[in-house]
């Protein structure tokens, strides 16, 4: 019989990636849906549109993870052999000014979802997103599943709850729950206010002449970009396995924001000349023109300075390994960009 999963978070960069992966694995997707006053389905749309045959195999419901008994009806009725909890309020800076409602979401969400196995079939398999995040503040050379966790955000902290808790219901109920504890990934179709996405996508506009500056917060924290459908991948192979356990996914490298600024540059053939001396440093091209400035607005009350993953484990337990290196994910990156903005295609 087909295997029936549900994701919260459907409509998110990595929810859109791990519905079709799982739809090509066979399953039948159902997803949860916010309501939203403007359409929130773009990243999925192309379910329906490419697949007549997926219309009766992918489902959305509308519910809300601050909402117990939307999520119990719809558990109730689809009867799920797994559930992949990606909805959150997942934005790290946002978080420090929406810290109630990021816990609501982010910590109670996966509360409620547990309880729901828990008090109606604790057989149903569950997959918690875990992140990076909760490292934070440890300056560990890597940071693998025996790193003391430090976070330094109110997201980290909701999902540090979350963490714990997947844990405790392992233990105490015998469900099988497991964590991925996933490095930052990106794609074409990560969201707008996410570091990289913002990066390529101005460089883009301001190559063509379509926007004059790109703004950005701290150039020198350093991160472990890979790309989201690779992390998808380990995803379902976590849940394929005979026991429940953590799992780091990372790549293993990291570079800092200001190197992957320049990266995009060199792919995109713009020509930028830093000038650091400056409490706010900046960046011109070569008509002396500035072209990104950094700005206060997007410094965070506390920084996660350096992060970086040991995933030796998952390579080992799960056999999984990255197909996307940072220069790859970067050209589907850029060739998204521009093929959202088809006159600029063109030029190219
Ligand atoms: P994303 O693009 O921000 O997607 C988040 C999803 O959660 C969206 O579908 C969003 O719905 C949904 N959501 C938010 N609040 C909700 C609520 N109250 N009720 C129902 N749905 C809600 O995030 P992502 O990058 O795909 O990440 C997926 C998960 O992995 C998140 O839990 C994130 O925290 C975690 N994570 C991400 C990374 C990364 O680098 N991408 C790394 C580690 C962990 P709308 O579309 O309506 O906004
Ligand atoms: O920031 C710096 C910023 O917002 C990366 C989420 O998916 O990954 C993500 O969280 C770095 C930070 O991602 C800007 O200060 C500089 O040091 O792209 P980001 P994040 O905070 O690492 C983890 C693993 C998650 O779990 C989260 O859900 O870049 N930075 N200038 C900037 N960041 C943003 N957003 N915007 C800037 O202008």
């Amino acid at each position: 019989m087909k295997k029936c999963a549900f994701i919260t978070g459907i409509t998110g960069q990595d929810g859109s990636y791990l519905a079709k992966f799982l739809l090509k694995k066979g399953y039948k997707v159902h997803g949860l849906k916010r309501r939203a006053s403007l359409i929130n389905t773009q990243r999925i749309d192309d379910i329906y549109e490419d697949n007549f045959q997926s219309r009766k195999k992918f489902f959305l419901h509308h519910g809300d993870m601050t909402d117990a008994s939307s999520l119990q009806s719809i558990i109730e009725k689809i009867k799920p052999d797994e559930i992949y909890n990606l909805a959150a309020q997942s934005h790290v800076a946002v978080s420090f000014e929406q810290p109630e409602y990021t816990a609501n979401t982010t910590a109670l969400g996966t509360l409620r979802l547990l309880e729901i196995i828990r008090q109606t079939n604790r057989k149903i398999k569950f997959y918690q997103a875990g992140t990076s995040e909760l490292y934070g503040g440890i300056y560990k050379k890597k940071q693998n599943e025996k790193t003391p966790f430090h976070p330094r955000s109110p997201y980290a902290i909701a999902k540090l709850y979350s963490h714990w808790l997947t844990k405790n219901y392992r233990d105490a109920y015998g469900i099988f729950a497991c964590n991925g504890i996933l490095f930052n990934h990106e794609s074409p179709l990560r969201g707008e206010t996410f570091v990289t996405k913002k990066i390529v996508s101005a460089l883009v506009k301001i190559k063509y002449g379509m926007q004059k500056k790109l703004y950005l917060g701290n150039i020198y924290s350093r991160r472990d970009w890979g790309h989201a459908k690779d992390y998808v991948e380990a995803m379902w192979l976590m849940m394929q396995k005979k026991k429940p356990e953590d799992f780091v996914i990372s790549t293993g490298k990291q570079i800092s924001v200001k190197k992957f600024v320049n990266l995009v540059c060199d792919v995109l053939k713009i020509d930028i000349y830093w000038n650091e001396k400056n409490k706010f440093p900046y960046a011109t091209d070569s008509k002396n023109k500035v072209i990104i400035q950094t700005s206060s607005k997007y410094f965070r009350p506390t920084e996660v300075n350096t992060l970086v993953g040991d995933s030796k484990k998952a390579r080992k337990i799960l056999k999984w390994k990255p197909k996307y290196d940072l220069r790859k994910l970067v050209n589907e990156m850029i060739d998204y960009e521009i093929y959202l903005h088809k006159n600029v295609k063109k030029k190219f």
